[in-house]
């Protein structure tokens, strides 16, 4: 088990990237800007199952490219990419035969941009991994939401449209495109990032996953998943932890602005200074840094963040050890 950890060990720095079609709204619907982190914007304002899948017609990301973003992880001085394959909108960013609701099959834009990143990935020497959230799915039947608000108290659910099994869910979609997603990328993800599994992933339902994951002997994944699973990683998220967690491999999860999914609107960028202390401090601690970009809905990086990993890679190439 420690060999499979070796490179995530070494690695120290990564890249996080949530992308989705919650980049078209960019924290705006009909006139209301949401004040909660981008790509939760579809829960916090209630936006209907039919009006959300309307963006995907709307997505055409032709400035995306991959070349260009693996380039900028390694001009960062960052070992792996962690991206967003479907997040709880339930829109995948990837090819899947499982359910028509993903990037290739419901946009003009056709492409695979997993597919592409992994390409790319092997080109430029970069680890690749999936973010993958198994649980919560707000446009799926059956898929679990955060109770928030004034949604139903026990599903969390605010479109009839939503209503269905988890079970059904879990066993025809997610662990489907979880399978996907391991099969289809050659010798990628290597890491899988699960997220929120709430109290709908009991021990009983975590394991189907575990099952799945185990055929994978090299993998890494996080203690996300639910059940009684601890993973591989503790994924302290916007914070560092004052003594790391001795004993356990982890990654400190942050954002550059307040938000994970591109905002229009969210300008509160931190310092340069103040990321390469946030580097420095995990790395003293033995944990590791994943830092995220927000690409817009037309694929491109914002440039604060471009401008930020361009300049604490320039710090690294002259301090760094690596
Ligand atoms: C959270 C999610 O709910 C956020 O949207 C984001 O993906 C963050 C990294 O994890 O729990």
């Amino acid at each position: 088990r420690d060999a499979r950890m070796e490179w995530w060990r070494e690695a120290r720095f990564g890249m996080f990237i949530h992308w989705g079609l919650y980049s078209i709204p960019a924290g705006e619907w009909h006139g209301q800007r949401t004040t909660h982190i981008g790509e939760w914007i579809m829960n916090d304002l209630s936006i209907p199952v039919a009006d959300y899948k309307a963006f995907a017609p709307q997505f055409n990301p032709t400035g995306f490219s991959a070349h260009d973003i693996v380039a900028l992880a390694k001009a960062a001085g960052m070992k792996y990419i962690v991206i967003t394959a479907k997040h709880h909108d339930g829109f995948a960013m990837f090819d899947s035969k499982v359910d028509p609701f993903n990037i290739v099959a419901a946009t003009p834009f056709k492409r695979d941009p997993l597919k592409e990143l992994a390409e790319e990935c092997r080109k430029q020497g970069v680890k690749l991994g999936f973010y993958y959230s198994q649980s919560q799915d707000w446009t799926a039947p059956g898929g679990a939401a955060a109770v928030r608000g004034t949604h139903d108290k026990d599903t969390g659910h605010w479109d009839k449209a939503q209503d269905g099994s988890f079970d059904d869910y879990l066993k025809n979609k997610s662990i489907p495109q979880i399978k996907e997603l391991l099969e289809n990328y050659k010798q990628y993800p290597v890491v899988v990032w699960f997220d929120t599994p709430g109290k709908t992933m009991t021990p009983e339902r975590a394991a189907e996953v575990v099952k799945l994951l185990n055929k994978y002997p090299n993998l890494i994944w996080n203690n996300r998943l639910g059940g009684t699973y601890k993973g591989d990683t503790e994924t302290p998220e916007q914070y560092i932890p004052a003594q790391g967690f001795p004993g356990r491999d982890w990654e400190s999860c942050m954002t550059m602005n307040d938000t994970w999914g591109f905002k229009s609107f969210d300008t509160n960028f931190k310092s340069t200074e103040t990321l390469l202390r946030n580097l420095i401090d995990i790395a003293s601690k033995g944990g590791n840094y994943l830092l995220n970009i927000g690409p817009d809905s037309h694929g491109i990086v914002p440039a604060p963040e471009v401008e930020r990993l361009q300049q604490m890679g320039q710090w690294l190439n002259v301090n760094g050890e690596a």
